[in-house]
């Protein structure tokens, strides 16, 4: 039976303490379902939003998080195709208009009335989470909770940006942050859809993983070496077919077309707090380089990127806390000491 109040992590507005507090389980609307939350992942999204980084504001008294993975408790009177016992994710697109242009063309990230998990609406940084039936992920019986809950944001989010890439099998792509949550997954999903890596990053520690854990092929330290001269030397002098921007900082944003390859992309995905994007006009001209943006994925990108992870392709190390160590998690990140993703046991 589900309980009436439940513990979350709820800030009352930006960079306010967070606090563990005892809450109420709120009841699913008629297109809704309740998610009892069995692990979450924190993305630095959830980090930005408590820091008040971007010019979209968030809900006040919140309860973050967008990678939350659990069992349907109930349903709402219009909910037909999922049920109590299944398994399922509360992600970033909680829900949408569902009529606009983009939620008809199913581009519904880019619904202008998307409520955002975690932002606009709270999210999985409690034990009971409501999401839209229509946008909750479907997680197969036998798949981990904890091991697939990063896949709900960071997964998704990769994999979508690879594909956006254009980039073809057993071409090459540099990493930009591939140490980092988004980025250790974004190497695993870049093997599996047989591309070739260079993991852009600092650290032994990310190091070691990106190349020995996630098989990247090579690893640059930005922090030690000169990130352009290294992807061109690894690449025969022409620059990586994409390059992949993960990273929390403005400074890749605006050198990233140096060692893109001609003809190649750009994909950004990270998020820096005022950051802006630059390139030299001229060799992007006379290189044919594309810069686009990459914004999580849709229903369709989210249950392929479930999938790849259910037939065993992506294997990414994580680090399992407790829920009421989320402060202390968003300290580690701030500092850049994590290597691949925390998940959080929302039953401590
Ligand atoms: O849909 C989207 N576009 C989307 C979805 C989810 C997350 C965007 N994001 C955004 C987040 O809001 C955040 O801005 O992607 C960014 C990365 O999220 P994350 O992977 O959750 O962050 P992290 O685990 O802290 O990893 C960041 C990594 O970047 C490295 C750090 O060392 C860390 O490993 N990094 C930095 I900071 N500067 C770098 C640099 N100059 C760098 N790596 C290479 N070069
Ligand atoms: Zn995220």
């Amino acid at each position: 039976s589900v309980p009436t109040e439940q513990y979350a992590q709820v800030f009352k507005s930006n960079n306010d303490p967070i606090e563990r507090k005892k809450v109420p389980v709120s009841k699913p609307g008629p297109d809704e379902v309740l998610v009892n939350i069995k692990y979450t992942g924190v993305c630095h999204t959830d980090l930005h939003a408590w820091k008040g980084d971007w010019p979209l504001q968030t809900k006040q008294n919140l309860i973050g998080g967008h990678e939350g993975a659990g069992v349907v408790v109930a349903v709402g009177e219009l909910v037909k195709d999922i049920k109590v016992g299944d398994h399922a994710g509360i992600k970033w697109i909680n829900g949408s208009c569902g009529h606009c242009e983009f939620c008809m063309a199913g581009d519904e990230p880019l619904c202008t009335n998307a409520l955002l998990s975690g932002y606009t609406v709270d999210g999985s940084f409690q034990q009971y989470a409501i999401g839209k039936a229509v946008d909750v992920a479907r997680i197969p019986k036998g798949v981990p909770l904890d091991a697939v809950a990063p896949i709900l944001c960071a997964g998704i989010t990769v994999y979508k940006a690879l594909k956006e890439s254009q980039a073809r099998a057993g071409q090459t792509i540099a990493i930009v942050g591939a140490g980092g949550g988004l980025g250790s997954l974004a190497v695993q999903y870049a093997k599996a859809m047989g591309f070739r890596v260079i993991a852009i990053d600092t650290g032994s520690e990310k190091q070691e993983m990106c190349l020995n854990v996630l098989g990247a092929e090579e690893y640059v330290d930005f922090a030690k070496e000169d990130v352009g001269a290294k992807v061109k030397s690894i690449t025969g002098g022409l620059g990586a077919h994409a390059v992949i921007l993960l990273a929390v900082s403005e400074k890749p944003f605006q050198h990233a077309t140096e060692y893109c390859r001609a003809h190649g992309t750009v994909v950004c995905v990270g998020l820096p707090a005022k950051a802006r994007i630059s390139a030299e006009v001229f060799p992007t001209v006379i290189r044919m380089i594309t810069i686009k943006g990459s914004y999580v994925g849709n229903r369709i990108d989210t249950h392929e990127a479930i999938d790849f992870f259910a037939r065993g392709l992506i294997k990414a190390p994580f680090k399992v806390g407790k829920l009421s160590e989320l402060p202390q998690v968003f300290k580690l990140m701030e500092e850049g000491k994590i290597a691949g993703r925390y998940v959080l046991d929302t039953s401590k």
